[in-house]
């Protein structure tokens, strides 16, 4: 396929500065390279930014960098749009959470016209589920799962082009919730993979059920992979890590069966903060699950079997 890289340093979507150095330390830890060495071609079309924001509001004065983000949902949908049109693989180098807000949406509008129905896999320790009318901590980041399931309370956003319905969407890897969050996952009926039910059923079944929905669909499926999904033990550099996440195999067989199932139309990298890393290391991790997503395997063998 044809990889296309997009830089997207937003940290506006949170508090603790230093996400916006993510895409910086992808391509020190080599995503391009790791990425073409599997056979793929690959543009990188260096880093978005944002210009003129607009002086939209919310009731819940929780909320900050509202116009940022606005901004930036608008900036990154368009962004992931053409490259989808340009038959490329959009990998969007975060940046935190919020990017995904543009990033989803913009799959959403293509996916709108290919008449094609749009699947979402959100690989995270936070369901992300919170509207800016429900968010207590006011950070956006944990607004975009129900923003791209159309929920009400984005007054302030570009209305979510084709919501996903709550049965298309998948939360991998969860383990904190919050109270609002948890009351609204309740009435939507979207599969919760979290890490209790990881612990017991192990990851392969529960990956395997949700990809062969995408697939008997004829769906596009968008991968949104936080960092904290990642144990903090084997990925330090994020600043909400929760204890008790994916090992390192679990982590690179999910990219591994994404690899095998040939469902993944788009990717955000999000939430790595190089300034809490040790000496690259969670950079490096991520680019090596990007390239496990991208066929390379622990042990090539001439014929595969697929899901
Ligand atoms: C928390 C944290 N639920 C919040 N969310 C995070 O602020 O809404 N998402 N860290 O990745
Ligand atoms: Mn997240
Ligand atoms: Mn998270
Ligand atoms: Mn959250």
């Amino acid at each position: 396929s044809n990889a296309i890289l997009i830089g997207a340093p937003i940290d506006s979507g949170q508090r603790y500065p230093g996400c916006l150095m993510g895409p910086s330390a992808y391509r020190v830890a080599g995503i391009a390279q790791a990425i073409r060495d599997l056979g793929h071609g690959l543009q990188d079309w260096g880093d978005v930014t944002i210009t003129d924001l607009k002086p939209v509001t919310t009731p819940n004065p929780a909320v900050h960098s509202l116009p940022e983000t606005v901004a930036w949902t608008e900036t990154l949908a368009d962004r992931v749009d053409d490259a989808l049109s340009q038959d490329g693989l959009p990998i969007v180098m975060g940046g935190d959470h919020s990017l995904a807000l543009g990033t989803v949406a913009g799959a959403a509008a293509f996916a709108k016209r290919q008449g094609r129905p749009l699947f979402l896999l959100w690989l995270d320790a936070h369901s992300d589920f919170h509207t800016p009318l429900t968010t207590t901590s006011g950070n956006l980041h944990g607004t975009p799962v129900a923003y791209i399931a159309g929920r009400d309370g984005f007054d302030a956003f570009p209305p979510f082009p084709e919501p996903i319905p709550p049965q298309n969407i998948c939360l991998f890897g969860i383990r904190s919730v919050d109270p609002a969050e948890h009351a609204a996952l309740l009435t939507h009926d979207i599969a919760i993979h979290d890490m209790r039910v990881l612990d017991e059923r192990g990851i392969v079944a529960p990956l395997r059920e949700f990809l062969t929905r995408v697939r008997a669909a004829g769906g596009m499926l968008h991968v949104s992979l936080d960092v904290d999904f990642l144990d903090p033990s084997i990925a330090p550099a994020v600043g909400t890590t929760v204890p008790g996440g994916t090992t390192f195999r679990e982590a690179h067989l999910v990219m591994e069966l994404l690899h095998e199932s040939d469902l993944v139309t788009s990717l955000d990298l999000v939430e790595l903060n190089p300034f809490l890393d040790e000496r690259g290391r969670t950079a490096r991790l991520m680019v090596d699950l990007v390239a496990s997503l991208m066929g390379r395997k622990v042990f090539d063998r001439p014929t595969r079997s697929h899901m």
